[in-house]
C-alpha cells in the first residue's frame, strides 16, 4: 500500500485550480487509494428502482473490484449486499438483472434469502451457525426512483440533505414508476478522474459534440449574458407556474438544477422533438427543459419531459473506466410504437463515444514526460475545479483520519 506521506506530498504539490499531478491519473497504488478513500465512502448511483420491479428482482454489478447485489424485498424496499458468498467467497449472482426467490451460490450451493439470511449450507460442522453467515450488507438509499449505494455506510456522508433537495424536484418525473428502456456500458481506457473532469464541463461541447449541442445549452444557467439571463428568467417563471422548482440546490457532493434546453428543444434529439410519444411529465406539454442532478464522485443525470438519462463512471483499473448509460421512459411506452431505441439513445451515445475519445486522448498526453498540470478556466471549468477540489479534500480528510487512528 502507498505511504500516507507520498499521498500528502502529491496533494501538497498540487497547485489550486490546476489539474492533478501525473501519478493521480496513472499509478496503480493511487487507484487503490481512490477505491478505498473515495468509492467505498460515497453514495454511488447504480440505477433505478424501476430495474427491480418485483420482490426477488435483483441487479448485480461491480464497484471496482467489489461485486455487489441489490435485491427487491417482499415489503417493497431494496436491500444491498456484497455479492460474495460467506462460504469461500465466490460471486453468487452473475452481473446483470435477474429474478429469483433464493440466491444460490453456484459453487457449493449455499442458499440465501432475498434478505441475505443464509438458509441452507450442506455438510457443515454440527456447531456451524447459519445466523452468523448471512450476506454482508451495504448501504442503500432510494430517492425519487434512483438507487444509491455506499459500500461502507458507516463512513458515508449524510444523505438527508441531498434527499430533501432532489425528492421534490424529481417527483413530477415519476421515475419510480417508469421503465428502463435500455442500459449501455462502454469501456474508456482512461483514469476515472479524467472521465469525470471531462464530464463536468461543456467547454469542449461546441467543438466535440455536434449532436448534443443541437439541444444542450452550451453556457450554464448561471450565465451572465443578458439574453441568457432573460431567457432563464422567463423559463423559471414558466416552471414556477407549472409547479416545477428550478433550484439550484447544492451541497458539497451534489447539485440539482432545472434549466432550459435550446429554444424549441423538448428533448435530447437532433431536431429537438420528443424522443418518446408518452411523456413522463405532462406539464407544459413536456416542454420543461431538463432537470440535472449530479453527485460526486461519478454521476450526472438529465430528466427531460419524455425520458431520463443516467451517466455513471465506474473505475475498473488505473487507466480503465466503465461508463454506464441508462435511459428511462414512461412505464406504458412501447418500443417500436412510442419510441425507437436507436433514436432514444443516439445523442447521448454519440456524446459518450466522443467523450471516450477525448478522455483516452487526454490520458495519452498526461502519461508523457511532457505533462505539467495546467489551470482550469474559472468561467468554463468551474465544476471540474469543484470536482478535483472535492477529491483532494476527501483524500486529505482520509489521511487525517488514518494518522489519528
Ligand atoms: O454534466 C452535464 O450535465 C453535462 C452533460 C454534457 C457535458 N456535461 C457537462
Ligand atoms: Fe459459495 Fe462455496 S463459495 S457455496
Ligand atoms: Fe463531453
Amino acid at each position: 500500500m502507498i505511504e500516507a506521506s507520498r499521498i500528502q506530498s502529491l496533494l501538497d504539490a498540487r497547485k489550486p485550480h490546476h489539474s492533478l499531478p501525473q501519478p493521480f491519473y496513472r499509478d496503480a497504488d493511487l487507484f487503490d487509494v481512490d477505491m478505498e478513500a473515495i468509492f467505498h465512502r460515497t453514495w454511488l448511483l447504480v440505477g433505478f428502482e424501476a430495474e427491480l420491479a418485483e420482490p426477488g428482482s435483483y441487479l448485480a454489478l461491480a464497484i471496482g473490484r467489489s461485486p455487489i447485489l441489490l435485491v427487491r424485498q417482499k415489503d417493497g424496499t431494496i436491500a444491498g449486499f456484497f455479492n460474495s458468498c460467506r462460504h469461500r467467497g465466490a460471486q453468487i449472482c452473475a452481473d446483470g438483472h435477474g429474478r429469483t426467490p433464493r440466491l444460490v451460490c453456484p459453487y457449493h450451493q449455499w442458499t440465501y434469502g432475498p434478505d441475505g439470511r443464509l438458509l441452507t449450507a450442506a455438510r457443515m460442522a454440527a456447531d456451524f451457525d447459519k445466523d452468523r453467515h448471512g450476506l454482508n450488507p451495504i448501504g442503500v438509499e432510494c430517492v425519487g426512483g434512483c438507487v444509491y449505494v455506499c459500500l461502507s455506510p458507516a463512513h458515508a456522508p449524510d444523505f438527508a440533505p441531498f434527499r430533501a433537495a432532489l425528492e421534490p424536484m424529481l417527483a413530477p418525473h415519476r421515475l419510480a414508476e417508469a421503465k428502463l428502456a435500455t442500459s449501455i456500458a462502454i469501456v474508456d481506457k482512461a483514469n476515472w478522474k479524467l472521465v469525470m473532469e471531462n464530464g463536468r464541463e461543456c467547454h469542449h461541447c461546441a467543438a466535440c459534440h455536434p449532436e448534443l449541442k443541437l439541444s444542450f445549452p452550451l453556457s450554464a444557467a448561471d450565465s451572465t449574458e443578458k439574453d441568457e439571463v432573460e431567457l432563464f428568467a422567463r423559463y423559471a417563471e414558466r416552471m414556477a407556474a407549472a409547479g416545477l422548482e428550478v433550484g439550484p440546490r447544492s451541497g458539497d457532493w451534489w447539485h440539482v438544477a432545472r434549466f432550459p434546453l435550446n429554444p424549441g428543444a423538448k428533448s435530447f434529439s437532433l431536431d429537438g422533438s420528443p424522443l418518446v410519444a408518452k411523456p413522463m411529465v405532462e406539464a407544459c406539454g413536456g416542454d420543461i427543459g431538463t432537470l440535472r442532478w449530479a453527485t460526486e464522485p461519478n454521476s450526472f443525470c438529465h430528466a427531460a419531459g419524455d425520458n431520463a438519462f443516467m451517466f455513471s463512471a465506474i473505475p475498473t483499473g488505473p487507466m480503465e473506466t466503465t461508463v454506464v448509460a441508462k435511459w428511462l421512459v414512461h412505464k406504458d411506452a412501447i418500443e417500436g410504437v412510442d419510441y425507437d431505441l436507436d433514436r432514444l439513445t443516439h445523442v447521448w451515445m454519440e456524446t459518450n463515444l466522443q467523450d471516450r475519445e477525448l478522455a483516452e486522448n487526454n490520458q495519452r498526453g498526461v502519461n508523457g514526460a511532457g505533462y505539467v498540470p495546467g489551470p482550469y478556466s474559472p468561467e468554463a471549468e468551474e465544476y471540474v475545479d469543484r470536482f478535483v477540489g472535492w477529491y483532494c479534500d476527501r483524500l486529505r480528510e482520509q489521511l487525517a483520519i488514518d494518522v489519528a487512528a
